[in-house]
């Protein structure tokens, strides 16, 4: 069997295995970025239009980054607490590396049937049914491939949806996870009412003054290691209530770290704004990596993470910010040195 022939009869049993659903719940990780909330948002549209009760749900109480809050149907994302009838409900994840990063194990334990749809390569394969392909620039790629095999009208908000996804996860069309494929469905997409231009500017072009302080922040702190190859950046509970930001604020914030001349790996550790009374010091920490000889997701995964061999993140409890920088130096030294780049 050819890879092409088992990718698409993956794609056909996961269509089939939806399109037998007739009462889900659709959900992504918690904190979710353009993809993980197209993506939502468009399958529950496709399903809702094949005739299935659907309902979308995330497990936070706190809203979305803003960047996304342009996304039509957002609205009826039901958030925190779950609908009554979800021990009954299928449940669908996706772009969403594991069960845990929901955010919600009750959930996950009364689901009497869970679909996973996802692109990192780290998948735990959580459900009865799991479709993994890291290949994707996304999962709205995966998606859109998907909804056409269950015969879904990809109508303009489900092309603009599965459009932010691929734009954002694609690090717009500039990762190497940008396939021919992605710009083809990217083209397609626009031909069916997805309008990129606002959506770009909505994404990248609206960004709140506040959040471009904290922006300064991380530029004021900024610190070159590893001979220049590593540029990482600290932002502590201060720098958020001084700008009058919060940790959603934080989107894309490092990708222009990973844009200095040089810098192969670009770091982020920064503090839950509202932990700065904690005993335990608790920090989010986000990867990028611009070269194939270092592996993020590896990085991440030593404290606990995952995400892509690009881009990659964790929560880590229980270090300071000095202690994660030594020991991301410590890391990227040696996978400078074992790739030869010295
Ligand atoms: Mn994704």
């Amino acid at each position: 069997m050819s890879a092409v022939n088992s990718v698409d009869q993956a794609l056909k049993a996961v269509s089939d295995a939806l399109k037998a659903e007739t009462r889900v719940l659709i959900t992504c990780h918690v904190n979710p970025d353009g993809d993980a909330l197209g993506s939502v948002i468009a399958l529950h549209r496709a399903l809702t239009g094949l005739g299935a009760d659907s309902v979308m749900y995330l497990a936070q109480t706190e809203p979305v980054a803003p960047e996304w809050r342009f996304l039509r149907s957002l609205r009826e994302i039901i958030k925190g607490g779950l609908p009554d009838d979800y021990p009954f409900r299928t449940l669908v994840a996706v772009d969403c590396g594991s069960a845990e990063r929901i955010g919600n194990d009750e959930l996950v334990k009364a689901a009497p049937r869970i679909i996973n749809i996802d692109h990192h390569a780290d998948n735990t394969r959580f459900g009865e049914v799991n479709l993994v392909i890291s290949q994707a620039s996304s999962t709205a790629e995966i998606l859109f491939f998907i909804l056409q095999k269950m015969g879904a009208e990809i109508t303009a908000e489900i092309a603009e949806a599965l459009y932010t996804g691929i734009l954002v996860d694609s690090g717009r069309f500039q990762y190497a996870s940008a396939s021919p494929s992605t710009f083809r469905i990217a083209a397609d997409l626009i031909g069916r009412g997805a309008r990129h231009t606002e959506v770009f500017r909505h994404i990248y072009e609206t960004v709140p003054l506040a959040k471009t302080r904290l922006f300064c922040r991380m530029f004021d702190h900024l610190k070159l290691e590893c001979g220049g190859r590593l540029a990482v950046s600290v932002l502590e509970a201060e720098d958020f209530r001084q700008t009058g930001t919060s940790d959603n604020s934080t989107e894309g914030l490092v990708d222009s770290l990973r844009a200095i001349e040089g810098v192969m790996v670009a770091a982020l550790v920064y503090s839950k704004p509202e932990q700065e009374e904690a005993e335990t010091p608790s920090c989010r920490l986000s990867l990028r990596s611009s070269s194939d000889a270092i592996n993020v997701q590896k990085i991440a995964k030593a404290k606990g993470g995952g995400g892509h061999p690009q881009a990659a993140g964790a929560s880590i409890s229980g270090e300071s910010a000095a202690q994660i920088i030594e020991f991301l130096t410590s890391r990227v030294d040696k996978a400078i040195a074992r790739a030869g780049l010295k």
